[in-house]
């Protein structure tokens, strides 16, 4: 590496040189900047993960009516996904997460009106805990970072992601399965698709792409 900086010689006073550094030598910044990506990454889940039971499910009667009453200010009875993201951000910012957010919103969005009733708010937090989860998931087979999963991606990680052995032939059977429009990536909505499919008994209509 050309005597590159590594990253285990960065502490807290030579924190901002040594990013310099490293960002500096062409060699080392692919590194870094995978580093710093994994640091996010992990940043993320351990604050999600430090909020648990900070929303429980299902919520106390007093603690729905007092964050329906911050959503829906107008009193028409409805919310839409731009107030949902917006209580998001202000009262749960571990829980930030736009995708997430946009799979608990099309999930709980029972009659599919696009507008969210107080009775469908209620299983809000429990999804967007789940698809928090599976984010996780998703981020943590997607090794570019490219937001998709291939299939050299998919079969490195498909015995841990299905919890069981699978063979190449395997994998890929439920590779062409989650990839529902057979582009040969897997894209979040997908894999959120087929998980909650799975797991929550989730219609998967329910989960368009967008
Ligand atoms: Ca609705
Ligand atoms: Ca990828
Ligand atoms: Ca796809």
């Amino acid at each position: 590496m050309g005597g590159a900086v590594s990253i285990s010689e960065v502490n807290e006073e030579n924190f901002q040189e040594k990013l310099e550094e490293l960002w500096n030598n062409e060699e080392a910044r692919p590194g870094l900047k995978q580093k710093v990506y994994d640091a996010q990454k992990f940043l993320a889940k351990k604050a999600r993960e430090a909020s648990v039971g900070k929303i429980e499910h299902p919520l106390p009667d007093s603690k729905q009516e007092e964050l329906w009453n911050l959503l829906d200010y107008n009193g028409n009875g409805f919310s839409s996904l731009a107030e949902l993201d917006k209580l998001v951000v202000e009262h749960y910012p571990e829980f930030d997460n736009k995708p997430a957010i946009m799979r608990a919103y099309h999930t709980i969005d029972r009659n599919n009106n696009g507008f969210i009733s107080k009775s469908e708010f209620a299983d809000f937090f429990y999804y967007l805990d789940y698809f928090c989860k599976l984010w996780e998931k998703f981020e943590g087979i997607d090794d570019n970072n490219d937001r998709r999963i291939d299939i050299k991606e998919f079969k490195q990680y498909a015995d841990s992601v299905f919890g069981r052995k699978m063979s190449d032939g395997t994998a890929e059977t439920m590779f062409r399965l989650i990839d529902r429009n057979g582009g040969g990536k897997i894209l979040f909505y997908e894999f959120a698709a087929h998980f909650a499919h799975l797991e929550k008994n989730v219609d998967v209509e329910k989960l368009p792409f967008e």
